[in-house]
């Protein structure tokens, strides 16, 4: 960590009425009273008009200290609030820097206040994400979430697991002295019983955490299939207003169209491509092009197709690329759409009647609910325990995934006739690190300062 005070405008480009330069720094109560031209008072709003190195006006600030650790970082931090200009607020920022260059005042890096407050202890790794999550948030129920990781729920229920591990190594570890003893004591002391519980608790964890990961980073669905089906007709009804253009004209949309919706609580990255078919047209081609990189980044596609037309034989093939090219880890639902053109919604007699498909009509609304739960449920999102989620990211996941692979490798250790309670007991230990790596307690520097640079100046 660098050692010199920071100094950043806190809040975005642009204007709005009010504008905040943050400063953070071990020491910050001579450049307060440079300032203000008296000592300051703590946590008080002090009047001043700041004026430029030739003493001309630039804005009337209101100035706020906070001596540390009773602070966001830990370290003394002044607030400037001045008006919210772009331009005014960059010149006030270096007019800070100008007035500070006796304390070494440097402008802050990405995240550096986060930083800061991690490394000072004020917060743990996991609550530090929490910070650019609820920034971001778009929906109220990831607003939740966010708040919920921030407050520290996630990392209590972390170490609350490593507390229940570590003590079960301190079991398995006292006895490691006693070789003759290690069969006897695995089932005097339950610890294999011990070691299952905790194996459903990470499991459990991984599920809320699973969920947690959806609410932050949603899941991008794509709307697929051969021009005219009406893809760009689902896309508008989602987002209730008339995004895509909707022509009977095939070839209509060209290029990709992304819309966020939130179904249930769930972000949803809604994708609208261009329909796939053999075309000569340069830009149309593009954007076939699009289509397909749209098929392979999804989480969700919908293969969709018009029940009013009969199957080409070049769409029976496209559902088999479709499927080749999406990630594995893709869920895709097949969709007949224009339903209302059928003479009967009984589709069961129609030649392109599929058990497993969902039948629509965009026109009429019919089969929409079913839409939806399908949607819902192959993206694995449970809106029951959406109430008490919090959000957590990939990294998050990875280490819990690992936790788990070291737990059961223990259980093995324990269970098989070659017992080995040093392995049972070092494996513990590598899902305690494991867990440990979320609230960053045990982290390797370079992966610490990639996770912070992600955040923004500011922060
Ligand atoms: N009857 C009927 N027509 C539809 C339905 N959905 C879309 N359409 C029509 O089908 C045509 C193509 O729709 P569009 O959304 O542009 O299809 P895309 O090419 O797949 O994006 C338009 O004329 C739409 O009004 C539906 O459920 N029923
Ligand atoms: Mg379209």
């Amino acid at each position: 960590m660098r050692n010199h005070p920071i100094a950043a405008i806190a809040t975005p480009p642009g204007s709005g009425g009010v504008g905040i330069i943050r400063v953070s720094g071990r020491n910050l109560v001579g450049l307060a009273e440079l300032l203000l031209a008296k000592p300051p008072k703590l946590r008080f709003a002090h009047h001043l008009y700041l004026n430029d190195s030739h003493g001309n006006r630039l804005d009337e600030v209101l100035l706020i200290y906070f001596k540390g650790p009773a602070s966001f970082t830990g370290e003394d931090v002044l607030e400037l609030h001045c008006h919210g200009g772009a331009f005014l607020t960059q010149m006030i920022l270096n007019r800070v820097i100008e007035l500070g260059r006796d304390w070494g005042i440097v402008q802050a890096e990405a995240g550096e206040f986060s930083l800061r407050a991690y490394l000072n202890g004020k917060i743990d790794l996991a609550q530090a994400e929490a910070i650019p999550d609820l920034i971001n948030a778009q929906s109220d129920a990831a607003i939740k979430g966010a708040a919920r990781s921030l407050q520290g729920r996630f990392s209590q229920r972390i170490n609350q697991l490593i507390t229940e591990i570590t003590q079960l190594r301190i079991l398995v570890e006292s006895t490691l002295d006693f070789p003759e003893e290690e069969i006897e004591f695995l089932e005097s002391s339950k610890a294999n019983e011990l070691l299952a519980e905790l194996l459903i608790k990470l499991q459990e964890l991984v599920e809320e955490t699973r969920q947690g990961k959806i609410l932050r980073d949603g899941i991008q669905l794509a709307l697929v299939g051969s021009p005219n089906v009406g893809k760009s007709s689902l896309l508008n009804y989602f987002v209730g207003e008339e995004r895509a253009i909707v022509t009977p004209v095939a070839g209509t949309t060209r290029d990709r169209i992304q819309e966020r919706i939130s179904l249930q609580g769930m972000p949803i990255h809604l994708i609208d491509t261009a329909g796939l078919r053999t075309s000569t047209d340069l830009v149309e081609r593009l954007g076939i092009a699009k289509t397909w990189d749209a098929i392979q980044d999804a989480d969700t596609i919908i293969f969709m197709r018009d029940l009013s037309q009969a199957q080409s034989f070049e769409e029976g093939l496209l559902a088999a690329q479709v499927t080749k090219r999406a990630s594995k880890k893709a869920h895709i639902i097949n969709v007949f759409n224009k339903l209302d053109l059928l003479a009967t919604e009984n589709h069961s007699a129609h030649p392109l009647h599929d058990e497993s498909a969902i039948y629509i009509s965009v026109k009429t609304g019919a089969g929409m609910d079913r839409l939806r739960k399908k949607i819902l449920e192959g993206a694995g999102w449970n809106s029951n325990e959406a109430a008490g989620i919090f959000t957590a990211r990939e990294r998050h996941l990875s280490a819990i995934a690992l936790a788990k692979e070291c737990l059961l490798r223990a259980q093995a250790h324990g269970t098989n006739g070659n017992l080995a309670l040093d392995l049972f007991a070092e494996e513990l230990r590598y899902a305690q690190d494991a867990l440990g790596q979320i609230t960053g307690k045990l982290l390797p520097d370079e992966l610490l300062g990639k996770i912070f640079s992600e955040f923004c100046i500011g922060k």
